[in-house]
C-alpha cells in the first residue's frame, strides 16, 4: 500500500490516455523506440503494428484498472465465464472501432471534442498512421488471428466477452492460453494438410503477463483420510504426486461506447521452481529437468475437434489445470471480502461453456469441504447455486464421458468426490421413484459397461448447476426430449431453458462491412452508430425495403464486398482470377463456410452442384445452345471453406471431393464460366470478416435435429444474404424474426429424422433419380481420374451404410429450392433485395447483447455496474 503522503505524487503524474492525433503519434513514436527498440529506420508494418497496438492498449490499460476499482468498490455479483475456447481474431481493429467517443467521463481520451466531428477514433487513427507513414489496413494484417477455438462454441465465447463488456456486467472470462491455437490449413493436392499455428511468433502486445499470479496445481498422488475422519464426504487430505504452476495472461476487452474494459484471463503452464533433488543426486539430471518441462505441454496445443469428444489424459489435465486455477483465483477475489460462505452464490455466478469446464464443480466442492472445512451439505448448496451449465449439441459422439480409471488415477480426491455427488442424487431419485432401477442406471453419473465404467460429464455437470440451458429453441426443447429427458422427471422442465445464440454486431456489422454499416447509419439518422447497442432500431430499414434508390446503394455495398471477396479468392489461388468482374452483379454467390462435418452436410452442397453441372452439360450435349444453359442455370459461384478435424477421415474426404470438382468445372470451357466452385483454405475469423459480407446466399443445410443453433446463418444475416437452410438449430428463430418469405427453407423435419432412419436400415428406400446420377458420376471418377473409387466412402454411406444424414430424403427438396433461389435472384432483383433489407430490418433479436440479457436476468441474476 502507498502511504497517503505519497499519492500526491502519485496523482501528480497520473498516466493519460491520448486522445488526439497529434498525442496518439507521439505514444506510437515512443513505443516504437522505447518498447521495440527501433527507430525511424526500421519501422516496419510490422513494428507499426505493434507500436500501434501498445499505444491503443496503454488506453484501454487505465479504463481496465478503473473497471476493475469500480467493480470490487460496487461489489455487485460477478459473472465468471469459463469456456476452453476463446476464438477471438484479431484485437486491435475491434479495439479501434470500441474505443469510446463520448465526453462523459473526465479522462482523457478520443471524444467527440478531441475529433474533428464526424470523425470516429478509427479514423482519427488512419489519418495518423498515413502521416506517420503507414496504411492502416496494411498494418491491421500484420495482426495475427487469436484463433484459441475451434468454431461456433469458441466464437460464441469471444462474442459473449464483447456483450458483457459493453453492458458493463463485471464479469471475466477464463481460459487457457494456448501456444498453439487451431491449426492452420494448407490445400495440397485438393487434400487438406495441418500445419501449426505459433500464433505467439511474434510478442502478443494484447496479452498482460502477470507473472506474480502462480497457481500450483496438483495432479496425480493419493487421498490420506485423518483416522477420525471415516467417510469419504468429511474432509481429506489429497496429497498431490505431480505438481506445476498456472500463470495468468489478462487481454483487456473493451466494450463499445462505454468505458468499461473487462478482463479475459488465460492460463498458461510452466514448470514450479521445485526441482527433484533425488533425481539429480542419483546423477539423473537430464531426467529431472524433462519432468519440469512436461508441465508446458499442459497449455500447448487447442484440441481441435469440434462436436468430437476423443477422451485423451492430456486433455483431461487442460481440463482440471484450467478449472482448479480459475476457482482458486476466484475464490481468492471472494475471501478478501471476508463475507461467509453462504453468501458466495450473491457474490458469484459461474457459466459453464459445455461440459468442458465440469470439474469446476468437484473442484469446488472439493475446496469447500477438505481446505474450508465446511459440511458437505451446506458446500453441495453453495456449488449448484453458483453453477449452470449450457449445451452445446445433442451429437452423442460429442459428449463428453471419461474413464473411471484414468480419472482416479489423475485426480483420486475428485472420484471419490464424484461418486459421493452421485450417491446423494441417485438417493433423492430413489425417494421419488421408488424402485425405479431402470432410472437410476439411467440418470447415475456413472456408466456401468461392459468392460470399463465411465463418468459422463454432462450429468455431473445437470446435477451440479441450477440451470440447464439450450442454445436455440428447437434445440432446448430437444434436449428436455431426448438426452436428458430423465432429468427433466427428476427435476421439473424448470431447470431447463433457452437462451437462444447471438453474435455481437460491432465485429459482424461495423468492423466486418463498414459500407453497409455507414449506409445503414446514414439511413436511420443515427450518426453515432447507436443501433449497435439497440438493434430493434434496425426496423427503420424496412420503409425503404421497395425503395428502388435505396435498393440501388444496398446492392452497390454488396457488390463492392464481393468484389473484395473475389479479390481475396484470387489471392489464394494463386492470382488466377475464377469470377469474371464483368459479370459480378449477375453472378450468384453462394458460400458454405463453417466446420466440415457430415451432419452440417457440405457432401449434400457438393452433390448439389455436381447434380446442377451434370444437367448444364446434358442440356448442351442434347442441343441446347450455352444462352439457353444460362438462361436455366444462370451464373454462379459455390464458395466452400473451414476445417475438418485432423483425424476426421469422412470430412477430409468431402474436401477433397469439393475441390476435385472445382478443378473439373473451373476448367471446363464448354460451360463459358457459368458455374465455378472454389474451397477457401485455412478459413478463420478475420477471413470470415470478408466472407460474410459478400455473400448473396449462404447454406445452413444440417440435417434437422442436429446443429444446436449454428451462429454463422445469423452472420450472413446481418450483412444482408439470404438463406437456404433446414428447419434446424436458429434458423427456426430467424425463419420467425425475419418472415418466413425471406428464407428459403427445405427438407424434413426433426420429428420425421428418426422414422426416416428407421426406414434406410429396415426398408427397402430408394434414392431419387438426380441423385443416382450424381453418385454414378462420382463412382465413375468423373472427378477423379487417377482413382474412380476415391470417394467411395462418401457413396457408400448413402448407398449402404443407412444414410445417416438424410442426404438422400432431402436431395430433391434441396435441388428445387436452389432452383427457387436461381429464379427469384435472377429474374426478380427487386424482390431479392427487398428480401436482403426485411432480413437486416429484423435481425435485431440475433446480437448477444440480446442473449447476454437474457442470462444475466434469467441465470446469473446479475445487474451491470455502470460507470458514472
Ligand atoms: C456448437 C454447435 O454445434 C453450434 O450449433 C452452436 O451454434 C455452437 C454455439 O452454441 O456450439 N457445439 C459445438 O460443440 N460446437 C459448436 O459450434
Amino acid at each position: 500500500k502507498i502511504p497517503v503522503q505519497s499519492r500526491e505524487l502519485w496523482n501528480k503524474h497520473k498516466v493519460r490516455k491520448f486522445g488526439t492525433a497529434e498525442e496518439f503519434e507521439e505514444k506510437f513514436i515512443s513505443h516504437v523506440e522505447w518498447t521495440l527498440a527501433r527507430s525511424l529506420y526500421n519501422c516496419d508494418d510490422l513494428a507499426a503494428y505493434q507500436a500501434t497496438s501498445q499505444s491503443v492498449r496503454d488506453n484501454l490499460v487505465i479504463d481496465w484498472n478503473k473497471t476493475q476499482q469500480r467493480q470490487t468498490a460496487r461489489d455487485g455479483k460477478k459473472v465468471y465465464y469459463l469456456s476452453l475456447e476463446f476464438l477471438m481474431g484479431r484485437a486491435l481493429d475491434n479495439a479501434l472501432i470500441n474505443m469510446r467517443t463520448d465526453t462523459s467521463s473526465q479522462d482523457v481520451g478520443p471524444t467527440d471534442e478531441t475529433l474533428t466531428k464526424g470523425n470516429t477514433a478509427r479514423e482519427m487513427i488512419r489519418n495518423a498512421m498515413k502521416d506517420l507513414g503507414f496504411k492502416l489496413e496494411d498494418v491491421l494484417e500484420q495482426e495475427p488471428d487469436a484463433a484459441l477455438g475451434n468454431g461456433g462454441l469458441g466464437r460464441l465465447a469471444a462474442c459473449f466477452v464483447d456483450s458483457l463488456a459493453t453492458g458493463n456486467y463485471p464479469a471475466w472470462g477464463y481460459g487457457l492460453r494456448y501456444q498453439y491455437g487451431i491449426f492452420a490449413q494448407k490445400i495440397i493436392d485438393g487434400y487438406q494438410v495441418e500445419t501449426p499455428d505459433y500464433w505467439l511468433n511474434f510478442s502478443n502486445p494484447w496479452e498482460i503477463e502477470r507473472s506474480e499470479i502462480q497457481v500450483p496445481i496438483n495432479f496425480y498422488g493419493y487421498v490420506h483420510r485423518p483416522e477420525s475422519e471415516k467417510t469419504t464426504t468429511s474432509p481429506s487430505d489429497w496429497i498431490g504426486g505431480e505438481r506445476v504452476l498456472a500463470m495468468a495472461h489478462d487481454m483487456p476487452i473493451p466494450g463499445f461506447k462505454t468505458p468499461t474494459v473487462n478482463n479475459l484471463r488465460l492460463w498458461s503452464a510452466k514448470p514450479t521452481t521445485e526441482f527433484d533433488f533425488s533425481k539429480f543426486n542419483n546423477g539423473d539430471y537430464k531426467n529431472s529437468v524433462e519432468q519440469q518441462q512436461r508441465a508446458e505441454s499442459i497449455t500447448a496445443v487447442l484440441y481441435p475437434n469440434d462436436n468430437f469428444d476423443q477422451g485423451k489424459e492430456l486433455r483431461l489435465k487442460q481440463q482440471y489445470f484450467w478449472c482448479a486455477a480459475s476457482l482458486h483465483d476466484i475464490v481468492r477475489r471472494f475471501k478478501k471480502n471476508k463475507r461467509p460462505w453462504s453468501e458466495f452464490p450473491d457474490a458469484i455466478a459461474i457459466q459453464l461453456n459445455d461440459t468442458h469446464p465440469t470439474l469446476a464443480i468437484v473442484e469446488l466442492q472439493r475446496v469447500l469441504v477438505d481446505l474450508e472445512k465446511l459440511d458437505w451439505h451446506k458446500a453441495w448448496d453453495i456449488v449448484t447455486k453458483t453453477f449452470a451449465y449450457t449445451n452445446h449439441t445433442v451429437m452423442q459422439e460429442a459428449l463428453e464421458k471419461w474413464p473411471v480409471g484414468l480419472l482416479g488415477h489423475l485426480l483420486p480426491r475428485h472420484l471419490e468426490i464424484i461418486y459421493d455427488i452421485n450417491w446423494f442424487f441417485l438417493q433423492s431419485v430413489e425417494k421419488k421413484f421408488p424402485h425405479d432401477m431402470d432410472l437410476l442406471s439411467r440418470v447415475s453419473v456413472i456408466e456401468e459397461g461392459s468392460q470399463e465404467r465411465y463418468v459422463r460429464m454432462a450429468f455431473l455437470a445437470i446435477i451440479g448447476s441450477h440451470k440447464v440451458n439450450g442454445v436455440a429453441e428447437l434445440h432446448s426443447d430437444l434436449i428436455k426430449s431426448t438426452i436428458f429427458q430423465d432429468f427433466v422427471k427428476v427435476y421439473g422442465a424448470n431447470k431447463f431453458t433457452n437462451v437462444t445464440n447471438g453474435i455481437t454486431p460491432r465485429r459482424w456489422l461495423k468492423q466486418a462491412n463498414p459500407k453497409l454499416a455507414e449506409l445503414i447509419s446514414e439511413t436511420i439518422n443515427d450518426p453515432n452508430d447507436d443501433y449497435l447497442l439497440d438493434m430493434s432500431k434496425l426496423t427503420e430499414l424496412a420503409k425503404y425495403a421497395e425503395d428502388e434508390a435505396f435498393q440501388k446503394k444496398w446492392n452497390d455495398v454488396k457488390q463492392f464486398n464481393k468484389s473484395r471477396l473475389a479479390d481475396l479468392i484470387k489471392r489464394l489461388n494463386n492470382g488466377v482470377d475464377i469470377i469474371d468482374r464483368d459479370h459480378i452483379r449477375n453472378t450468384l454467390f453462394d458460400i458454405q463456410v463453417k466446420r466440415i462435418h457430415e451432419y452440417k452436410r457440405q457432401q449434400l452442397n457438393i452433390f448439389g452442384v455436381i447434380n446442377r453441372y451434370l444437367c448444364m452439360k446434358e442440356m448442351l450435349q442434347s442441343g441446347s445452345s450455352i444462352d439457353e444453359v444460362a438462361e436455366r442455370y444462370p451464373r454462379k459461384v459455390s464458395i466452400f471453406g473451414g476445417k475438418s478435424a485432423p483425424g476426421y477421415y469422412m470430412a477430409k474426404l468431402i474436401i477433397k471431393l469439393v475441390n476435385s470438382v472445382a478443378e473439373v468445372v473451373n476448367n471446363d470451357a464448354e460451360i463459358c464460366d457459368l458455374l465455378k466452385v472454389f474451397f477457401i483454405p485455412d478459413y478463420n475469423v478475420s477471413k470470415a470478416e470478408i466472407i460474410t459480407p459478400a455473400s448473396d446466399l449462404s447454406e445452413h443445410i444440417s440435417t434437422a435435429g442436429t446443429e444446436a443453433s449454428g451462429t454463422s446463418n445469423m452472420k450472413f444475416v446481418m450483412n444482408g444474404g439470404l438463406i437456404i437452410g433446414t428447419v434446424d438449430g436458429a434458423n427456426v428463430e430467424i425463419t420467425r424474426e425475419i418472415g418466413e418469405d425471406n428464407i428459403f427453407l427445405f427438407g424434413n423435419l426433426s420429428e420425421n429424422v428418426e422414422e426416416l432412419r428407421y426406414n434406410h436400415q429396415f426398408q427397402n428406400t430408394s434414392l431419387p433419380e438426380a441423385l443416382v446420377k450424381v453418385l454414378n458420376a462420382v463412382e465413375s471418377g468423373a472427378f477423379s481420374p487417377q482413382n474412380a473409387s476415391e470417394f467411395r466412402p462418401l457413396i457408400d454411406s448413402i448407398k449402404h451404410q443407412g444414410d445417416y444424414y438424410l442426404v438422400s430424403d432431402d436431395f430433391d427438396s434441396y435441388v428445387a429450392t436452389q432452383d427457387l433461389v436461381d429464379q427469384v435472384y435472377h429474374k426478380d432483383k427487386k424482390e431479392w433485395l427487398k428480401k436482403s433489407i426485411l432480413s437486416v430490418a429484423n435481425v435485431g433479436f440475433f446480437s448477444s447483447d440480446r442473449c447476454i440479457e437474457e442470462y444475466a436476468e434469467t441465470i446469473w441474476n446479475a445487474e451491470p455496474v455502470k460507470p458514472e
